[in-house]
């Protein structure tokens, strides 16, 4: 099973859409493992997002989320990074997809509500930037057998 780190950013929780953004992973049936409200500072965040660091954005996408709490999440299911990313959506909200979170609630690009892991590595290693070992639940989900065939469910 994959995992993926979800960050309900700033604007989700000054705007009230935290459960919103829960309401729609859980729907999908993806399986919440850890959760926990943080403020972020600029050591995480440069580790976090260490792609970014040196682009023009990153000054003002930085502020940002250290402008407010954030909600973190990690999340498993099956190639759940791939469904994630299009529950989630497009960078730029305004050409994310109708459906999708930043497609139906988000305008802005530097407002864009929720951060998702973009492959299978950068979900292991932003899950464990955010949450200990101890922070993260392995228990059984009664209705796998009804989301996924038995292959998937391993
Ligand atoms: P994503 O969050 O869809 O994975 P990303 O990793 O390319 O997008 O960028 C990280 C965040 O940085 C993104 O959610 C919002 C911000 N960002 C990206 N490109 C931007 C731009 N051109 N102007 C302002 N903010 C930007
Ligand atoms: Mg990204």
């Amino acid at each position: 099973m994959e995992r993926t780190l979800i960050i309900a950013k700033p604007d989700a929780v000054q705007r009230g859409l935290v459960g919103e953004i829960i309401k729609r992973l859980e729907s999908k049936g993806l399986k919440l493992i850890g959760m926990k409200m943080s403020g972020l500072d600029e050591t995480v965040l440069r580790t976090h997002y260490a792609e970014h660091v040196e682009k023009s954005f990153y000054t003002g996408l930085e502020q940002f989320m250290k402008s407010s709490p954030v909600v973190l999440m990690a999340w498993e299911g099956f190639e759940c990074i791939d469904s994630v990313r299009t529950i989630v959506g497009a960078t730029n909200p305004r050409q994310a997809a109708p459906g999708s979170i930043r497609g139906d609630l988000a305008i802005g690009v530097g407002r864009n509500l929720i951060h998702a892991s973009d492959s299978k590595a950068n979900g292991e290693r932003e899950v464990s930037i955010f949450f200990e070992n101890k922070e993260l639940f392995d228990y059984d989900k009664s209705e796998y057998m009804h989301l996924y065939e038995d292959f998937e469910r391993k």
